[in-house]
């Protein structure tokens, strides 16, 4: 099993979307590990994002993140990464399907609801700029032999 790393970005909490989204998770077979409603700091949001530092939208979007309250969460599932960020859709809420949450929630390219790391690496990493270990939390949901197939020992 595989974790990442999502924030549900100021737009989403403030647009009340937070149940809806999560809910889409939820329903997809995909765990939560945990989970913190907090205000980022400039500090963790300048680390966050260090890999856009110099882009034309990075003060714009660390002013962004840091305005109003998310909803971070660590959620695990197999290849969870790739089905979050298959989730969540393109960057822009203009161009991302209609499907996905930027597709269905948002218009705007900035705004676009969601956080979700790109790869084992970064969700390592960001995992950990944003949880503590023991706050991300094991355990069985009562449904999980009906999310995967364990016929063969290894969820499928
Ligand atoms: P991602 O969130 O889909 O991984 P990134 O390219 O990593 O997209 O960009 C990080 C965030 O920066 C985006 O989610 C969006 O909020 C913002 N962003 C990216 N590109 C632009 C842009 O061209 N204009 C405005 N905001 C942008
Ligand atoms: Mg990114």
């Amino acid at each position: 099993m595989e974790r990442t790393l999502i924030i549900l970005k100021p737009d989403a909490v403030q647009r009340g979307l937070v149940g809806q989204i999560v809910s889409r998770f939820e329903q997809k077979g995909i765990q939560i590990a945990g989970a913190k409603f907090m205000k980022i700091s400039q500090q963790t949001a300048e680390t966050h994002y260090g890999p856009h530092k110099g882009k034309p939208f990075y003060e714009g979007l660390v002013k962004f993140m840091t305005s109003s309250p998310v909803l971070v969460l660590a959620l695990e599932g197999k290849d969870v990464i790739t089905i979050s960020r298959n989730m969540m859709g393109a960057t822009f809420g203009s161009k991302a399907a209609p499907g996905t949450i930027r597709g269905d929630f948002g218009v705007s390219n900035s705004f676009n609801l969601i956080h979700g790391s790109d790869s084992p690496e970064a969700a390592e990493k960001e995992l950990k700029l944003f949880f503590k270990p023991d706050e991300l939390l094991e355990w069985k949901p009562a449904v999980g032999v009906w999310v995967y197939d364990y016929a063969k020992g290894a969820p499928e």
